[in-house]
């Protein structure tokens, strides 16, 4: 049976939620920080990550209404229709088990019949042969040498991934260097064509349907430069594809031998988890991409079976709503104090804002109250030195996702004294801010009296400004497995009390189709 149906706006949880929000909505962080036991009673661990929500305008009945509404809405029920593979991409018509390309468990998911594990597992063995033969060189080029670069072409979902997680995990890589072509400007191809050597590049070209105007035009770029050096009978040692469509691949010459599988029953967004991820296995190896997905899978247990009080993904999802739909909230703001983690911003910006960017609900309905957050952000501290005023001073309300870790990957904790003091100040001046009374009392302690009265307005911070600090112990293959699972829940419990269908991408179709039009046109 299909998703169940209800406009969260008609629960008895958000008539309440409304009620209680008038009551609650100029509370201050700061009166709430002084309560007894505010870190413990908002924070939740899972291992080596620690979730801290304590610096939100929340109260323990807020968490409890917006649980309420949760339970309102039967997100339990959606929660088993999706792992239990379920057609839940209604308007596509398939199931959504991106969590069953991570799961070690026995219990067998059905797609129209056929249980899917074994294919699979089949899937990951020819991903961990096929890694190994190309980083312990014995794969050969047509000349004879083994390879050194690896290209990956692809967009969109077949790209994002892939590239965020090798540019996470790059402390992990080994001697390849690995490459992404994404967008049809043939100047991004061109750029990464001079530095390549034929004899010693390996293109994996990424695509679910290998029809995709940009993945096709510069793969297409790439063989007719690559066969300057090479004739067609040296394609299978260089060119391997990831897709569904066996027939377009091989047309395009690819020998059978060399194509990974995907299913439908992956999106695009959430496939890094497949053979999509291959270029993620090459650069760090097949041991460290299964810790990726073995991270990613204790977060799914977490998701699938702890009450929501305690649930990591639904705690977090739900403060979105609640800013997102009662504080009227449009954007929030991830910042990873990790410079590995430069891409996550982009590649979330692609999964939570392609998935809830409706405005019709599951009844095909114009929706009458807000849906999909706006995301972005940067990486700390260099955004402190740019956006963070905004964030700090401006109109706008703007909840932050901080995510740091405990530990550096190289030492120099010197500087990761440094780092992380910069992400608690960040949080606590967001929370906090500055009173009218403490720049008083700073300007004239530093000898400015005169300036008091024309400065004071411009240096006060009004504070009361949410966050929450998400901190893992160290940045390793399986932390950020975790972390982008983390992502994913969020993001499909916010689909489902919303009522909407975060699987589909309709929105993004008109832009290609009149594209091609003017293409065919001129
Ligand atoms: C993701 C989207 C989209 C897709 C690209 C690439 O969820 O569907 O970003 O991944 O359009 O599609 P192909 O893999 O089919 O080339």
């Amino acid at each position: 049976m299909a998703l169940k149906n209800i406009n969260p706006t008609t629960t008895k949880a958000w008539t309440a939620l409304i009620n209680h929000f008038n009551n609650v909505k100029n509370i201050s962080i700061k009166d709430l920080d002084k309560e007894t036991n505010r870190k413990e009673d908002f924070s939740l661990q899972l291992d080596d990550l620690l979730v801290d929500f304590s610096k939100n305008r929340i109260t323990k009945e807020t968490i409890q209404l917006l649980v309420n509404l949760a339970k309102e809405v039967d997100l339990k029920d959606a929660i088993e229709k999706q792992f239990s593979g379920k057609v839940i991409n209604v308007t596509e018509g398939r199931e959504v088990l991106h969590t069953a390309l991570r799961s070690t468990s026995e219990e067998p998911i059905l797609v129209e019949g056929k249980n899917i594990k074994p294919q699979i597992q089949t899937a990951l063995r020819k991903i961990k042969s096929f890694s190994n033969k190309v980083i312990s060189g014995k794969w050969k080029g047509f000349t004879g040498k083994s390879i050194t670069d690896v290209v990956n072409i692809g967009i969109g979902g077949s790209d994002l991934g892939p590239d965020m997680v090798v540019e996470s995990l790059k402390y992990y890589k080994n001697q390849l260097t690995t490459h992404f072509v994404s967008n049809v400007d043939g100047d991004h191809v061109s750029e990464v064509m001079k530095n390549l050597n034929p004899e010693t590049t390996l293109f994996v070209i990424v695509s679910k349907t290998f029809t995709t105007q940009e993945t096709i035009s510069n793969a297409e770029t790439l063989k007719n430069w690559f066969l300057k050096s090479a004739t067609i009978f040296d394609i299978p040692k260089h060119f391997v594809a990831v897709s569904t469509n066996l027939e377009a691949v091989d047309n395009f010459g690819i020998d059978k031998k060399n194509v990974f599988p995907m299913w439908n029953w992956v999106g695009g967004r959430f496939s890094l988890w497949s053979a999509v991820g291959l270029s993620i296995s090459l650069s760090v190896g097949f041991d460290n991409y299964k810790n990726l997905l073995e991270g990613a899978e204790e977060m799914d247990i977490h998701f699938r079976n702890e009450d929501f009080k305690n649930n990591i993904p639904v705690i977090l999802a739900l403060l979105s709503i609640w800013y997102n739909n009662f504080y009227e909230a449009e954007t929030e703001a991830v910042l990873p104090y990790s410079q590995y983690l430069s891409k996550l911003p982009a590649y979330l910006q692609q999964a939570i804002m392609e998935s809830n960017g409706k405005g019709v609900d599951r009844n095909g309905e114009k929706i009458n109250y807000q849906t999909g957050t706006i995301v972005w952000g940067s990486t700390g501290t260099n955004m402190q030195h740019a956006f963070m005023q905004l964030v700090h001073q401006g109109t706008k309300l703007i909840p932050a996702d901080f995510i740091g870790y405990k530990e550096s990957l190289y030492g120099l904790t010197d500087h990761h004294k440094k780092l992380m003091a910069n992400f608690y100040g960040q949080i606590d001046a967001l929370a906090f801010g500055k009173t009218k009374e403490e720049v008083h009392l700073e300007l004239k302690t530093s000898g400015n009296l005169d300036k008091i009265e024309s400065l004071l307005p411009f240096k006060v911070f009004e504070g009361n400004r949410p966050s929450n600090a998400i901190l893992f112990d160290k940045l390793t293959p399986r932390s950020l497995g975790k972390l982008i699972a983390l992502y994913e829940h969020k993001i499909f419990t916010q689909g489902i009390l919303w009522n909407i269908y975060s699987y589909d991408q309709f929105g993004v179709e008109l832009g290609k189709e009149l594209a091609n039009k003017l293409l065919t046109k001129s």
